[in-house]
């Protein structure tokens, strides 16, 4: 298999974040097997929130969203690995928490459709990770390096 394998944008939301769960969300995606190459703890401007949610700027929930989103602080994150961006989003769960199927981590952690606690980039936009990682993480923020686990991780 070849080394590069596909990054992933993934978020922890301010609820999580206030919530406790920011090292519950990480050991989610550790556990199943994903490298982490890019984390920071940020606070979201409204320009980076209105940029990142720009799809949703007719909705009639986008000030809510960019209010929320701006309340407090953010984990953005990079995973890499094999489907990365599709498997990312079948582990978070359907956008609203009371579709979501337990043992995801929207069906395990979250109610509400407003304070879903974690974003991913859309495995059906196939822009989404290009756009998103650039909107927070310059090239030199995501670290290459070998993952030891990748020779117990893939055939
Ligand atoms: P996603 O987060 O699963 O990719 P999107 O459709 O991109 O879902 O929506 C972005 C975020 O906007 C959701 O995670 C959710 O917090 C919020 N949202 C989506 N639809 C609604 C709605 O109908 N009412 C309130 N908030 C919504």
């Amino acid at each position: 298999m070849s080394e590069q394998r596909e990054r992933t944008f993934v978020m922890v939301k301010p609820d999580a974040f206030q919530r406790g769960l920011v090292g519950e969300i990480i050991g989610r995606f550790e556990d199943r097997g994903l490298k982490l190459v890019g984390a920071k703890v940020t606070r979201l401007s409204q320009k980076q929130a209105e940029d990142h949610y720009g799809e949703h700027e007719d909705k009639p929930f986008f000030d809510d969203l960019v209010e929320f989103i701006t309340s407090g602080p953010v984990v953005p994150m990079v995973w890499e690995g094999e489907d990365a961006t599709r498997q990312v989003r079948q582990m978070i769960g359907a956008t609203d928490p009371a579709e979501a199927a337990p043992g995801t981590i929207r069906g395990d952690y979250a109610v509400d459709l407003g304070r879903n606690v974690v974003h991913a980039a859309d495995h059906e936009d196939e822009g989404a990770n290009e756009r998103e990682i650039a909107l927070f993480f310059d090239d030199d923020e995501l670290v290459e390096y070998d993952f030891h686990e990748s020779t117990w991780l893939y055939d």
